[in-house]
């Protein structure tokens, strides 16, 4: 299927996307040499910028500043996602940035998820349908489902027995809601489609129904999500990146994210501090030598985010976060 090396999974003569398990996340591919490009080519030909702003977390108030200095200062690439509850503000940002004439469309690469309420044969061109209206866009780029994780509709977190969703297995509902997001493929309100949270047991199940092959299983938090509750470790106060970065001159921020970017992956950091956001951009004018991306890897590698929260003894499918993984780490 993969060597545990690669990035890229072959189903059917096609590439998946895929994270690479690490202490650094992003939205993972591999590159041929190694080195950064500002775009990676997914599996049906299309170009992804490699850094795109996260938007998990970015407050409304905020968020809306957050993209236009991104915008301006050169991103091309925003993550966005139906339960951030922030798409409209997003987009508001996006239509001030249009009708200045700072980018066009189609010049950008918008991704947003589908929430796990949505899933089934029908809810997810509903669920579509409202993140674009709220980005006030008429097409996305990438279009991904969440999470293996359906929930009973209008429901979101904290999360109790009743919210989830059993009346049928993880397969069956991935199998529909996938079918529902080739449908969405066809139509052309995504231009691709993919996944998030997947395990590589999860991407081969679905190869015994999938028309098309997932462009993207999306990994993330490439700065390690700090100040996410349950989130221990501040991957930004390690000492080797401290050190790594103070010899090319650079941020523990931008040697994690260079480090996500060497390694063949797209990262989207998230900040709502227009020096920051500046600061996470500028990743590609710098290498990490190979000895230097040797010490990183020799990092312990974790999840940061476990989805813990989809993990109940009594409601969900999921009784430990092992089996969401399907106990693949
Ligand atoms: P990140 O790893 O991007 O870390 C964000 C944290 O780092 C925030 O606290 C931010 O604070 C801080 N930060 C940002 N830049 C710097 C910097 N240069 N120096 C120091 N601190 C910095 O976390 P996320 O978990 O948000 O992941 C990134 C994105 O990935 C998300 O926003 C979302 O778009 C996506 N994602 C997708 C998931 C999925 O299930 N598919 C799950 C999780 C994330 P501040 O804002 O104050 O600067
Ligand atoms: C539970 C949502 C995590 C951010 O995508």
């Amino acid at each position: 299927l993969a060597s545990s090396e690669a990035s890229v999974y072959s189903f059917h003569g096609q590439s998946v996307r895929e994270e690479r398990p690490g202490i650094i996340e992003g939205q993972g591919v591999m590159a041929s040499n190694g080195s950064a490009s500002s775009h990676i080519t997914l599996n049906n030909g299309r170009q992804m910028p490699v850094v795109g702003l996260g938007t998990w977390q970015a407050a409304p108030g905020v968020v809306g500043a957050a993209v236009d200095a991104a915008v301006r200062g050169g991103y091309r690439h925003i993550d966005c996602a139906y339960a951030y509850f922030n798409e409209k503000e997003v987009g508001d940002a996006l239509q001030k940035l249009f009708k200045e004439g700072v980018v066009k469309r189609e010049d950008l690469w918008i991704t947003s998820k589908l929430w796990n309420d949505h899933h089934g044969p029908e809810e997810p061109f509903k669920c579509l349908e409202t993140t674009l209206t709220n980005l006030q866009l008429e097409y996305l780029d990438l279009y991904l489902i969440h999470w293996p994780v359906p929930l009973n509709k209008g429901y979101t977190w904290p999360l109790q027995p009743h919210m989830f969703d059993t009346t049928r297995s993880i397969k069956e509902d991935t199998k529909e809601t996938w079918q529902a997001m080739e449908k969405i493929a066809e139509s052309g309100k995504a231009r691709s489609i993919g996944v998030s949270n997947f395990s590589a047991k999860k991407l081969e199940d679905m190869m015994e129904y999938a028309k098309v092959v997932p462009a993207v299983n999306q990994a993330y938090s490439p700065l390690g999500t700090w100040g996410t509750s349950g989130v221990k470790i501040n991957l930004l106060d390690h000492p080797l990146l401290t050190k790594i970065g103070e010899k090319y001159g650079r941020t523990p921020a931008q040697v994690s994210l260079r480090w996500g970017v060497q390694m063949g992956n797209s990262v989207l950091p998230k900040s709502t501090k227009a020096e920051r956001v500046k600061e996470n951009l500028q990743v590609s004018d710098f290498s990490l030598s190979d000895e230097d991306m040797s010490e990183l890897e020799k990092l312990e590698q974790t999840r940061f985010l476990q989805g813990t929260f989809w993990v109940n003894d009594s409601g969900s499918f999921y009784k430990k976060a092992e089996d969401l993984w399907d106990g693949e780490g």
